[in-house]
């Protein structure tokens, strides 16, 4: 291996703790994103764990039924908008300009912004309980969430949570756009973006036009709410379903775009070949992006849609498990036949395959538009969507986690607590959901704080509830490798995995502006070809380019 060129500045001054409240720097922004998300992390695990203590045990009066509507709307708020958001844009902030050789986003000062706009939306959010939390679950259905069924001012914070988080991400959706357009390095073409970039770069879309129906719906029911309007009591109850999931199902992709990203990075570096099927990739991210807004309704079959309405978005929804699955194809392919090295980052990346997979598998079930009336409002989607945004998401935003610790401080992760964390999360994980399905096909309802002892009800409950604690203790070992690295991991230098973008390139952590001086940039793997000057991606001979195929050189074989 050559070695890179000096390519970083040091750090113009040194940093200090407050500098993170007046940062404009991307990289600073999208950690503060991150810290703000395991803060959440806490407080919507907690909670989820309150509900899991209530459901241990058939008959438990330990919360009453109001008091189990709180923790619920609290925790899948969180969980969504205050956990998994800010956890992958603060992966998109860090990442994205780092990936395509820019010294920031595109607006600074409107990414500042934007974080603080998002802190300001929790901190209303947890202001909630102080006046009445808000208790019609996360999807607020009106008229229920009308003042006439939830009158307590806590749901008006929540709205505006929400309202004020709402624009700061809007805002990042801007910023994205224009970061991607405008800002890539001389030579990168969107042809040969790295994954990572191009799937957030098209979630940036996602963003811009997901988000405004959520507002603008919000902005409604506060119109009802405070002014006593009546759009959804006096006008059409479905008309809040309508809107509310013209953007939630978006939303859903909002959160496994970048997701499916890190994974589309991690896998091919330690599986030592380029991914295969670059092109696949690429086309069919953009295909769910648009398909994601086609399928909304399929939320809604049990409202009494007209029948061709429902076959239309049954069929669509089908039709959206295609380019999905067409990833998990090529993310296999990839592996295949590779040396693949299994690290902590790598370890995650597979374990999100498989229950990505899995949560992908239950939810076609659901496209089929009577299976939907069977199970709908059971366990059976719990554990649905908890195996796509928990053993999906997450895991895939811990993956990346471990694979750009060694970049973010210079560090690696200890392996022996890194494996212990990820083990205790696998059990633990699916420990609390796959029992669930479960329930759901024995009828066990969603949104119920308690339950009669039918057969079987009582035991599979504590296994989930068991299976709470055990991914809770994972998620403390995961904690305290995090902060213990920080000063007492090994030193992991600019490119401690052998990889082949852009962020590699620069020093652990990156200076201020991030690059001083950048390769030329002719394929999609610009360090490869720094590394192996006789070697060049774009000067194979296009006969012998395995590259779109993605097979393993023989120079890369057991290579570490
Ligand atoms: C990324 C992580 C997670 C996300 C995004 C998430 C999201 C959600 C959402 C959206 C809901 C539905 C709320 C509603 O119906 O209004 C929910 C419910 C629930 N979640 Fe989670 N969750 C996560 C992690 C967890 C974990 C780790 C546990 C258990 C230890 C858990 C336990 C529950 C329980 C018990 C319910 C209530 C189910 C019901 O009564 O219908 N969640 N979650
Ligand atoms: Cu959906």
């Amino acid at each position: 291996m050559t070695d890179a060129p000096a390519v970083s500045r040091p750090l113009a001054r040194s940093a200090r703790p407050w500098d993170v409240l007046t940062s404009t720097d991307h990289k600073s922004i999208g950690l503060t994103y991150m810290g703000a998300a395991a803060v959440f992390l806490g407080l919507g695990g907690l909670e989820a764990l309150v509900m899991r203590v209530q459901l241990a045990v058939p008959g438990n009066r330990l919360l009453s039924g109001e008091t189990y509507d709180r923790f619920l709307t609290m925790h899948g708020t969180t969980m969504i908008f205050f956990v998994l958001l800010p956890l992958l844009l603060g992966f998109t902030n860090y990442l994205l300009p780092l990936q395509l050789g820019a010294r920031d986003m595109a607006f600074p000062r409107l990414n500042a912004l934007s974080l603080w706009l998002f802190v300001g939306g929790g901190v209303l959010l947890y202001l909630s309980p102080f006046t009445g939390a808000p208790s019609q679950g996360w999807f607020s259905y009106a008229p229920l969430s009308e003042t006439g069924f939830t009158p307590q001012r806590g749901v008006d914070l929540w709205s505006a949570a929400l309202i004020v988080s709402g624009y700061g991400t809007t805002l990042t959706g801007v910023n994205v756009l224009v970061t991607g357009a405008r800002l890539r390095a001389r030579g990168m073409l969107f042809k040969r973006m790295p994954m990572f970039a191009w799937m957030t770069w098209v979630n940036g879309f996602i963003i811009l036009f997901a988000l405004p129906c959520l507002t603008a719906v919000l902005l409604m029911l506060e119109v009802d709410r405070l002014l006593g309007a009546g759009l959804f009591t006096r006008g059409d109850p479905v008309l809040w379903q309508h809107y509310f999931w013209l953007f939630g199902h978006p939303e859903i992709y909002l959160l496994i775009l970048p997701a499916w990203g890190l994974i589309s990075e991690i896998i091919p570096v330690f599986s030592r070949k380029p991914i295969f099927g670059y092109e696949f990739v690429a086309w069919s991210t953009v295909a769910i992006a648009f398909l994601s807004f086609a399928v909304y309704a399929h939320h809604m079959f049990a409202v009494g849609l007209a029948w061709p309405v429902e076959l239309a978005f049954g069929m669509s929804s089908m039709l959206i498990a295609i380019p999905t699955g067409i990833k998990v194809f090529n993310w296999l392919a990839t592996m295949w036949k590779g040396s693949v090295r299994y690290t902590l980052p790598m370890l995650y990346a597979a374990a999100f395959i498989v229950q990505f997979t899995f949560g992908g598998v239950t939810g076609v079930s659901f496209a089929v538009v009577p299976i939907d009336w069977q199970l709908t409002d059971t366990y059976y989607v719990v554990a649905h969507f908890h195996y796509v945004l928990f053993g999906g998401s997450l895991f895939a935003a811990l993956a990346g986690l471990h694979y750009l610790y060694p970049k973010i401080t210079g560090r690696f992760l200890n392996e022996r607590l890194g494996r212990w964390g990820f083990w205790l999360n696998v059990v633990g994980f699916n420990g609390v959901f796959l029992v669930q399905h479960l329930l759901g096909l024995m009828g066990m309802p969603r949104r119920v704080y308690t339950y009669p002892d039918l057969p079987g009800w009582g035991i599979l409950n504590l296994i989930s509830t068991v299976g709470g604690f055990i991914l809770g203790i994972g998620l403390l070992v995961l904690l305290v490798n995090l902060i213990r690295s920080r000063t007492h991991g090994e030193v992991a230098g600019r490119d401690p995995w052998n990889g082949w973008t852009l962020e590699w390139l620069t020093q652990s952590p990156p200076a201020e502006g991030n690059f001083a001086l950048l390769p030329p940039l002719h394929s999609r793997r610009p360090l490869w070809d720094l590394k192996h000057p006789d070697d060049m991606d774009h000067v194979r001979p296009r006969r012998h380019d395995k590259q779109g195929h993605g097979h393993i050189r023989e120079e890369e074989r057991g290579h570490r």
